[in-house]
C-alpha cells in the first residue's frame, strides 16, 4: 500500500495498492491474449476511433474532477491542470480523426500484373511508462495512438502520481475498450516498469522520463529487440537577440522557466541573452522572479505550486549549491520560501543565476526545477553555438523582430521543437520529441501514430509464370 501525498502540505490524499512483478507479468499475459485472439486488432480503425472520441467526451464530462485530482497529486495550479485536461481531450479527438491513415495504401508503379499494397498493422503488446510531471497528459499521448493502431497495452504511471491515470483507465472501460486490451499496473520502476522493457511478449516500450532510466530501458529492450520510443527531457535554450520585443521576451522567459515550477521537459531554463541588452534584461527577470507568488494550486492568485516530492526538492536545492560553487551569480531566489504557511510543502523560490558559462554543470544538467541560468552572447553564430551546446535536443526558443534572422537561427538549432517569439506551445498535430539524447522517435502528429504501427508490404503476383529453374 502506498500513500499518495499532496506536495502542497504533505497530507495523504489517497492510498493505492501497488502491483508486484507478478502483477506486471499477469497484465502482459492478458494483453498478449487479447492481442493474439485478434478481436480488438481486427476491429476497424473507425470503430477504435469512435471509442477514442467517446473517451474525449467522458474526459470533458469529468474535467473538473480530473483537474482537481491532478492538482492534489502534483501540486500544479488548477489552471495548469485544466489546460492539461483540455489538451488531453484534444489529443484523443485528434487521434480519433486519423482512422483513415490506417487504411492500406495501394503502391502504384509495380507493373500491370502486380497488386502491391502496404498495410498498417499494430505492433502488438505495448508497454507504456509515464513520469510524474504531466501524469495524465503524457500517458494519453501514448494510449490514444497505441489503441487507435489496434495494439493492446500495459501502462505504468509514476508511483508518486498515479491517480489521474487510474481515472483514465476507468474511462477507457466506460468508453468500450474491451477487457484485456488496456491494462494498468501501479508500482515502482524496478518492480513493474522493468518487466515491460524485458519481457519477450512485449513488442514495444514507450517511455517518458529521465535519461538514466531511458538508457536502462534501451539496454534491457535490446535482448528482445523490441521497439523503443523514448522522451528523455531537455536543457532548453531561450535565445534573446537585442532586437527582440524585450518586455514580451521577459514575460515569456518567466513562463518558460517557471511554469509548473520548472518541472517540464521543455522548460526554457537556459536563457541566452545578447550582450547589448543583457544587464537590463537580467535585472528585469530577477525583479519579476522575486514577485512570483507561490502557494496552494487551488488559490486564484497562486502563480506556481510546489515541487513534486522531498527527493526532488533536495535535488533542486543541490543544484543551487553546485551553481554557487561553480561561480554563477545568484540574482534571485535560491532558497525555500519564508512564508510559514508554505513550510509543509516542497516549495522552492524561483531562482535566477547570472554570469553562467557553458562549462558549468548547472548550465548543462536538466535541473527540472525553477532555476534559470543566464549566459551572454555577441554574435548570431555564438547564439547558435550555445543553443546547440547540450547533449539534449528537445526544444528551444528564439526572440527577435528580424524574422529572417529568427528563422535562420531556428533552422540551425538541433532541437525537436523551436519556438520563434514564443515559448511552450505544442499541437496534437505536430510531432513532439527530441534530437540527440532527448530521445528516440516522436509523439503526437502522424509520426506519433506510426510509432505504433508495423507497415507490411503485401505483393501479389497476378500472373505467376514458370521460372525455368
Ligand atoms: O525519473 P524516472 P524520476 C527527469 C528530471 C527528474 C529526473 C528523475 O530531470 O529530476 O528525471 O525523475 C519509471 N524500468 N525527468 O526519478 O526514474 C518510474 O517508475 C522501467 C524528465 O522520477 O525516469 C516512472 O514511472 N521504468 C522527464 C518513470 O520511469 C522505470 C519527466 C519515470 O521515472 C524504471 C520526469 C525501470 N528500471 C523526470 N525505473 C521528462 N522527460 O519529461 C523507473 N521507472
Amino acid at each position: 500500500m502506498r500513500r499518495i501525498i499532496n506536495p502542497f502540505d504533505q497530507s495523504v490524499i489517497a492510498e493505492v495498492e501497488e502491483g508486484t512483478t507478478a502483477d506486471a507479468l499477469a497484465a502482459i499475459a492478458a494483453a498478449r491474449r487479447a492481442f493474439d485472439d485478434g478481436s480488438w486488432t481486427s476491429t476497424s480503425p473507425e470503430h477504435r476511433a469512435a471509442i477514442l472520441n467517446r473517451v474525449a467526451d467522458l474526459l470533458e464530462r469529468d474535467k473538473e474532477d480530473i483537474a482537481r485530482t491532478e492538482t492534489l497529486d502534483t501540486g500544479k495550479t488548477i489552471v495548469e491542470s485544466r489546460i492539461d485536461v483540455d489538451d488531453v481531450v484534444a489529443v484523443f479527438r485528434y487521434y480519433g480523426g486519423l482512422a483513415a491513415l490506417l487504411h492500406p495504401k495501394i503502391v502504384p508503379g509495380a507493373g500491370p500484373d502486380v497488386l502491391s499494397r502496404v498495410d498498417y498493422e499494430p505492433v502488438g503488446v505495448c508497454g507504456l511508462i509515464a513520469p510524474w510531471n504531466y501524469p495524465l497528459l503524457q500517458m494519453s499521448w501514448k494510449v490514444a495512438p497505441a489503441l487507435l493502431a489496434g495494439n493492446t497495452i500495459v501502462a505504468k504511471p509514476s508511483e508518486i502520481t498515479p491517480l489521474t491515470t487510474i481515472k483514465l483507465f476507468e474511462l477507457l472501460t466506460e468508453a468500450g475498450v474491451p477487457d484485456g486490451v488496456a491494462n494498468l499496473v501501479l508500482g515502482t520502476g524496478p518492480e513493474v516498469g522493468a518487466p515491460l522493457s524485458e519481457h519477450r511478449d512485449v513488442d514495444l516500450v514507450s517511455f517518458t522520463g529521465s535519461l538514466a532510466t531511458g538508457q536502462r530501458i534501451m539496454v534491457s529492450a535490446a535482448t528482445t529487440v523490441k521497439k523503443v520510443a523514448l522522451e528523455l527531457g531537455g536543457k532548453n535554450p531561450n535565445i534573446v537577440f537585442a532586437d527582440a520585443d524585450v518586455e514580451t521576451a521577459v514575460d515569456y522567459a518567466l513562463t518558460a522557466a517557471f511554469f509548473h515550477a520548472g518541472q517540464v521537459c521543455s522548460a526554457g531554463t537556459r536563457l541566452i541573452v545578447h550582450e547589448d541588452i543583457h544587464d537590463a534584461f537580467v535585472a528585469e527577470v530577477a525583479r519579476r522572479t522575486d514577485l512570483v507568488k507561490l502557494g496552494n494550486g487551488f488559490d486564484d492568485d497562486t502563480e506556481s505550486g510546489p515541487l513534486v516530492s522531498a527527493e526532488h526538492l533536495a535535488k533542486v536545492e543541490g543544484y543551487v549549491e553546485i551553481g554557487l560553487r561553480e561561480g554563477a551569480r545568484l540574482v534571485a531566489g535560491g532558497k525555500r520560501p519564508d512564508e510559514p504557511e508554505l513550510a509543509n510543502g516542497f516549495f522552492f523560490r524561483p531562482t535566477v543565476f547570472a554570469d553562467c558559462t557553458r562549462d558549468m554543470k548547472l548550465v548543462q544538467d536538466e535541473t527540472f526545477g525553477p532555476i534559470i541560468t543566464v549566459e551572454k552572447f555577441a554574435t548570431e553564430d555564438e547564439a547558435v553555438f550555445l543553443g546547440n551546446d547540450t547533449d539534449y535536443g528537445l526544444a528551444g526558443g528564439v526572440w527577435s523582430q528580424d524574422l529572417d534572422k529568427a528563422q535562420r537561427v531556428a533552422k540551425r538549432l538541433r532541437h525537436g521543437t523551436v519556438w520563434v517569439n514564443d515559448f511552450g506551445p505544442y499541437l496534437p498535430q505536430a510531432e513532439w520529441g527530441g534530437f540527440k539524447r532527448s530521445g528516440i522517435g516522436r509523439e503526437l502528429g502522424t509520426s506519433g501514430l506510426h510509432e505504433y504501427c508495423e507497415p507490411k508490404h503485401v505483393y501479389q503476383n497476378l500472373k505467376p509464370s514458370a521460372q525455368n529453374w
